[in-house]
């Protein structure tokens, strides 16, 4: 493992945002402002607004207004798509400007960042497509005397709660699926990572979105993101975030109006390796698999389940190749591993580190936190000859943190991969053609990758089985996902009377 350091180019005083209603950005006033503390650097970067309840609402009621006189979903399917193809073309023009605030406050590599806001450019160009193409079906076969028309139509107003790991590729993968369908958004994104939200909502306003469409609460998860989950006139709310905060978003759900739900929650992903893979490959792939995004990341391959004949070689393969990962400043254009986004996420990680340790796995590389004399680090670490009864091998731990165990036949191989709480995503490694659609059927999981992993684009659906969420984003199943179904029953002719 090498460390970088390069000069930086911090900002001499934080920048301050305000939160978005309405169509305008609102300065905070005589609310609270937060100071977010860049995670690779110990610096001041942004402060932000912690709304209030009364935000909330007046965000919500914003949102309502929006949704009820029809100023976005009576736009035709070509008008949605022209706004969405406008705010493509203005994020590309302000790239840089997202990247480096996002790179700031998270801690993410800057070159990472790039490629992800590259990716949501594509997210807002393929939704303008399906915003022209989403439809409904028809039944002309309910004999002379009737016709069926089944129309799909925005739910309304959805609350969208973000986690800190992807601010702006989560948010992308949501929102431009949302406003296609044609449902007003009040966003509620980290505390921690607020900024590209911010900036987002400013760009869609510059692209046309109608006012109120777009609403962005600021704030702590605890009161704003509360409150959202609990309000009466959010009809659909998308939640990413743990599991312990999806568990109380469904049980605010079910308190109030059973608003609809999508949920993203975590994820204890497998990475099944079979000895016909090309193991070379394969230790690339698990390598990109733990270390992308230091690892806090839902679909990270954390598990490696790898046949025991070639595991003593891929392990080789793989401490080789970490020990070339280069951890280092975000900023730095060559860093592939930047900081722990959270001091509390950066505590659970190193908690692992040492559980690992005491529940008897064997530590095959790694040192954990590094000391770059500046911000939170940890290098990446795997532990071999881990069992699934360790909390290593179980818990999501959201960090570098590999373990690695051994199997002899396929249906072990499914079992230990199957053997989860969670069902995010899953990958395949192996050269037949029958090991790997078998392992791809039998492996529960939303997203699965064959000789490959953590690759994706916008036409692909996202989430989870079993304790991995609920309903999917992205592609035309992330548009439907925000629509309800309507069925509409026309006699044809005179009708046949019921009372004589
Ligand atoms: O998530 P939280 P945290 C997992 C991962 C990580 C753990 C904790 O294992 O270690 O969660 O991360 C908002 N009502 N994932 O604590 O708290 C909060 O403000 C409504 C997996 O950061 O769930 C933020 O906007 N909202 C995951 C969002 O929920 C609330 C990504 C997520 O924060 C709330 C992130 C409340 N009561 C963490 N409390 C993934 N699937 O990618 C908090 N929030």
């Amino acid at each position: 493992m090498t460390s970088s350091s390069t000069p930086n180019t911090l900002p001499k005083a934080p920048r301050e945002f305000g939160f978005w209603l309405n169509g305008q950005s609102v300065d905070a006033g005589t609310r609270d402002l937060n100071t977010r503390i860049s995670p690779g650097h110990d610096v001041a970067v942004t402060r932000i607004p912690r709304c209030t309840a009364e935000d909330v609402d007046a965000a919500v009621a914003s949102a309502k207004a929006a949704f009820d006189d029809r100023r976005w979903s009576g736009l035709s399917g070509a008008d949605r798509a022209a706004v969405l193809l406008k705010t493509a073309e203005l994020i590309r023009a302000r790239m840089e400007e997202i990247v480096y605030w996002e790179v700031v406050e998270s801690g993410k590599p800057i070159s990472q960042v790039r490629g992800e806001v590259g990716g949501c450019i594509g997210m807002f160009e393929y939704a303008s497509g399906l915003a022209r193409s989403l439809h409904g079906d028809s039944f002309n076969n309910l004999g002379d005397g009737m016709f069926g028309i089944v129309t799909r139509e925005p739910v309304g107003v959805v609350g969208l709660i973000t986690p800190w790991n992807f601010p702006f590729l989560i948010l992308c993968e949501r929102v431009p699926y949302i406003l296609a369908s044609g449902c007003t958004i009040v966003a509620k994104p980290s505390e921690f990572t607020s900024s590209s939200t911010l900036i987002l909502a400013e760009i869609l306003s510059e692209a046309g979105l109608p006012d109120g469409v777009m609403n962005v609460v600021t704030g702590p998860g605890s009161t704003v993101g509360q409150a959202l989950t609990e309000h009466q006139h959010v009809d659909m709310l998308s939640f990413t975030g743990s599991t312990n905060v999806g568990r109380s978003v469904v049980n605010a759900a079910g308190k109030t109006n059973f608003k609809k739900l999508g949920l993203e929650l975590g994820g204890k992903n497998p990475q099944v390796v079979f000895a016909d893979a090309d193991l070379d490959d394969a230790a690339d792939g698990v390598v990109f698999g733990i270390c992308f995004n230091t690892g806090q990341c839902c679909v990270s391959g954390s598990r490696l389940i790898v046949e025991r004949s070639v595991a003593d070689k891929l392990t080789a393969l793989i401490k080789e190749k970490m020990a070339k990962v280069r951890v280092g400043d975000p900023l730095d254009e060559a860093t592939q591993v930047g900081a722990i986004t959270t001091d509390a996420q950066k505590q659970t990680i190193l908690s692992y580190i040492e559980k690992g340790q005491a529940e008897g796995a064997d530590l095959v590389c790694g040192q954990g936190a590094l000391d770059l004399g500046m911000g939170s680090y940890i290098g990446p670490v795997v532990f071999g000859n881990v069992s699934a009864d360790m909390s290593i091998f179980r818990d999501e731990i959201f960090g570098p943190v590999l373990t690695i165990s051994t199997f002899d036949t396929l249906e072990e191989a499914i079992a230990l991969a199957n053997d989860t709480d969670y069902g995010l995503a899953a990958s395949v490694w192996s050269k037949n053609i029958d090991t790997a659609l078998q392992a791809t059927r039998q492996i529960k999981a939303g997203r699965f990758w064959v000789n490959t992993t953590l690759s994706g684009g916008p036409e692909l659906p996202l989430g989870g089985f079993k304790q991995s969420g609920w309903g999917r984003e992205a592609g035309i199943y992330g548009v439907e996902e925000y629509t309800q179904i309507k069925s509409v029953h026309v006699e044809i002719g005179k009708r046949n009377h019921w009372v004589e």
